[in-house]
């Protein structure tokens, strides 16, 4: 593992994934390949970002040529305070589960095959929104590229293992070992493989469904005997309801966000209606540069109200927000 990589790198290795744009993908790509500590440890690294750089370029270039129509993979835009991603065999239950997560209304159909394309909906938890993407099913044969590009840019995957039939054990492992064959790995926590140059693991819930069938428990321990998973496991059924209170925290705590309010100097009242999010550990130049880049250009401070700072306290843009903080930005 090439030790030391700046904080810079990390910060563009994170936001690389959440990427929305080849464009975005390329400046951050860059940043990773300047930041890189240039040594013999780090060749193989250096080749697979100049790789990736020039088949960036590529993409772009030839997105232009389209006149911006056609070009390129399957891309989602990203909304929200994050992405999570449902993935599962076939009759798993991912569309029942997205259609209780959120609003969107995937067909739920007793025979399998049913979702083709990827759907894309809105979670609320609290007064955050999540975006949740439905995916086709994954089996030994079949594995859309465009699933897997969700996986490798999801902040979190929720894998569905269907407790309903006796098939169920055995299709997580052919989802599992179809995944195994790409450059692709569900794991407990989201990092870019040191070792094994373009591998992204992207930390991964596993969430047995349909708890409320007669022979679900039990299936439940043939799965634990058989098939043990290293993720941290939620059980539920998606048609009662039961268990996705816990699951829908976990997804929102899995982000690791802190939400910030917005106050007009000259308003009494901050802006509850929709908080800003970033990554915990974000400053004060992060928020001012999602409300307008010209914000954190000529940002001069800001007054805090919060949990953690005497209320109305002058900072300035480096100043670490907490969860539920309340800022006035002066410019
Ligand atoms: N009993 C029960 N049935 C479920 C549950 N979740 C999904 N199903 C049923 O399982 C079948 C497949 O569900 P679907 O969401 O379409 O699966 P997908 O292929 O993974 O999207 C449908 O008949 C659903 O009604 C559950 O929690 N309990
Ligand atoms: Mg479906």
């Amino acid at each position: 593992m090439p030790a030391n990589l700046t904080q810079q790198y990390l910060k563009a290795e994170a936001e690389y994934r959440r990427a929305a744009t080849p464009e975005e993908e390329l400046d951050c790509l860059q940043v990773m390949l300047r930041e890189l500590p240039k040594h013999k440890g780090t060749d193989k690294l250096q080749a697979e970002l100049k790789h990736k750089i020039s088949k960036t370029k590529k993409e772009i270039e030839q997105h232009r040529q389209s006149g911006g129509k056609k070009g390129g993979g399957f891309r989602l835009p990203r909304q929200g305070a994050g992405r999570a991603v449902l993935i599962g065999g076939p009759n798993a239950g991912k569309s029942q589960l997205m259609c209780n997560l959120t609003r969107a209304t995937p067909e739920v159909a007793v025979y399998p095959f049913t979702t083709h394309e990827p759907v894309p909906g809105m979670m609320s938890w609290e007064d955050v929104m999540v975006q949740v993407v439905d995916t086709p099913p994954i089996t030994a044969d079949v594995f859309a590229p465009a699933t897997q590009g969700l996986i490798r840019s999801a902040d979190i995957v929720l894998l569905l293992i269907d407790l309903g039939s006796d098939e169920g054990i055995e299709q997580v492992q052919e989802v599992l070992d179809h995944i195994g064959r790409t450059k692709t790995r569900l794991a407990n926590a989201s990092h870019f493989d040191q070792a094994e140059v373009g591998v992204i693991h992207t930390k991964t819930f596993a969430v047995p469904n349909k708890i409320d069938l007669p022979d679900a428990a039990d299936r439940l321990e043939l799965l634990h005997a058989f098939c043990p998973l290293e993720f941290e496991q939620f059980v539920i059924s998606a048609e009662t309801g039961q268990g996705l209170d816990e699951l829908r925290l976990a997804v929102y705590n899995s982000l690791d966000v802190v939400r910030v309010y917005t106050k007009m100097p000259n308003k009494k009242e901050a802006d509850y209606d929709r908080p800003y999010t970033i990554g915990r550990g974000g400053t004060l130049r992060e928020i001012a540069q999602l409300i307008h880049k010209d914000f954190a250009e000529n940002l001069k401070f800001a007054r805090v109200w919060g949990s953690n700072i005497h209320d109305g306290s002058q900072v300035k843009a480096d100043y670490v927000l907490h969860d539920k903080d309340v800022v006035e930005l002066h410019i």
